[in-house]
């Protein structure tokens, strides 16, 4: 089959870089969104997220004339639906955005024509429910047009490079629909592309995140532990993977972003009378941000009156996204404890967070400051001269939620040092 005009719906962290790269590797693209404000960005070359390289990319796919940036799907002979799946409240997976992404295809959608479902969803959402909204065209799923499932498994940071190399998985409901999936994504990817049914897909992407999540959670419970037995725990773990089949993961603030501390919640409320692990492991990297905050209330004696900055937002080093962000909940926990919090975020200064004071450069931050958490391990936090950091601030004490900073370093400035289950 030739498939040579391609509509990406969703223009945020894998819709847009997906965009680009399919126009750039000879596609006729349409990259569509609701949101007005990131369409009028885009048309003038501005993104609306960070990921390295992907300005440039952006560019030179608008320059080429190849990517078209536009508020309303487009007759294509391929659409990729790349829109978010958050949960709700009670952590049931929030499916509006796909329902809505498959319902605007209908309209366009024409015998022959291939859908890629890309956003992380519940086991068997392609089949039960992408497929019977498409099918209100008229046309028959595997009969009229092909259907495959697609996740999108790149690293926030690395997506450029991920895209390209990571091996692909297409899902199809049917062979043939996956195969055609293998002949569209064969466009830019240079990994393996595996071929298999739509819910196995589905099931592959949930089953890759929910093991890292309870990697995770182990490594944060073995941070209690470690604290409980007064043991450093960046020690014990550097030993422990000495071990050829053992390999433990960073313990931290706890787990964020958009995947990894939504995704295991679809297998949870898919089976819950089968996903307990999966479900304490949740529940364990949720209270990571509680842990810390009391064990920086402990080290601190109390944190009622006192004046914290806290040293990052994102939900990781070097990233602008602070969704889900447990440093976000580090905040929160401190304030409620009585804390003043002054939180710096380098990739997103005005990030508008809701009972978060964000400030806009570091000074401020630090300037009457009691306490200095890091929170996120940014190169730009991890590169600070404590020599520096000392003259700019009345704060005695630093914490180091995630082992980023050199304690001798900080001790040698001046500054008492602490950080999670650390002693050296
Ligand atoms: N984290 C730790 N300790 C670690 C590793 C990570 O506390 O040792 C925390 C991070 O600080 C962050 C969270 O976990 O808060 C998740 O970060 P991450 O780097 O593990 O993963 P994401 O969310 O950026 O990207 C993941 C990746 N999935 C896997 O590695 C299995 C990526 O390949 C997926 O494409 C992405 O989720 C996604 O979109 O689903």
């Amino acid at each position: 089959m030739d498939i040579s005009t391609l509509c990406v719906i969703g223009m945020g962290y894998i819709g847009l870089p997906t965009a680009s790269i399919f126009a750039s590797n000879g596609l006729q693209v349409t990259g569509m969104d609701t949101n007005a404000k990131i369409i009028d960005g885009l048309k003038a070359g501005q993104l609306h997220i960070f990921e390295p390289g992907l300005r440039d990319l952006l560019l030179d796919a608008l320059n080429s004339g190849r990517l078209k940036i536009s508020d309303e799907v487009v007759p294509s002979d391929a659409f990729i639906i790349a829109v978010p799946t958050p949960f709700y409240e009670d952590k049931r997976a929030d499916l509006r955005a796909v329902v809505a992404a498959s319902e605007s295809i209908v309209p366009h959608l024409k015998p022959g024509n291939l859908v890629i479902l890309e956003s992380t969803s519940p086991p068997r959402t392609t089949v039960d429910i992408v497929a019977p909204i498409l099918e209100k065209s008229g046309l028959i799923a595997g009969e009229d047009f092909l259907l495959a499932y697609s996740p999108e498994r790149v690293l926030p940071g690395k997506i450029l490079r991920e895209l390209v190399n990571n091996p692909r998985v297409i899902g199809g409901i049917d062979p043939t629909s996956a195969e055609a999936g293998r002949v569209l994504y064969r466009a830019f990817v240079k990994g393996d592309i595996i071929l298999t049914d739509a819910t196995t897909a589905e099931m592959v992407k949930l089953m890759e995140n929910t093991s890292r999540d309870i990697n995770i959670a182990i490594a944060n419970e073995f941070s209690r532990l470690a604290e409980a037995f007064d043991v450093d725990i960046w020690e014990a773990i550097g030993i422990a993977n000495l071990h050829p089949r053992v390999e433990i993961l960073r313990p931290g603030v706890g787990v964020g972003g958009h995947c990894i501390s939504v995704d295991p919640w679809f297998l949870v409320e898919a089976a819950p009378q089968v996903a307990h692990l999966v479900k304490t492991a949740r529940q364990v990297n949720d209270g990571q941000p509680s842990f810390v905050a009391e064990h920086i209330a402990k080290i601190a004696g109390g944190v009622k009156g006192k004046t914290i900055a806290i040293l990052g937002l994102a939900f990781k080093p070097n990233v602008d996204d602070v969704r889900e962000s447990p440093t976000v909940e580090l905040v929160h926990h401190l304030q409620n404890a009585g804390a003043t919090v002054y939180a710096y975020e380098p990739f997103k200064p005005g990030a508008g967070l809701p009972n978060v004071h964000q400030v806009e450069r570091l000074e401020d931050a630090l300037a009457d400051a009691d306490l200095i958490v890091l929170g996120v391990g940014h190169d730009r936090f991890t590169d600070l001269d404590p020599v520096e950091v000392r003259k700019q601030t009345r704060a005695d004490l630093v914490y180091d939620a995630v082992r980023a900073w050199d304690k001798s370093r900080w001790e040698d400035a001046g500054f008492q040092f602490y950080g999670l289950a650390r002693k050296y």
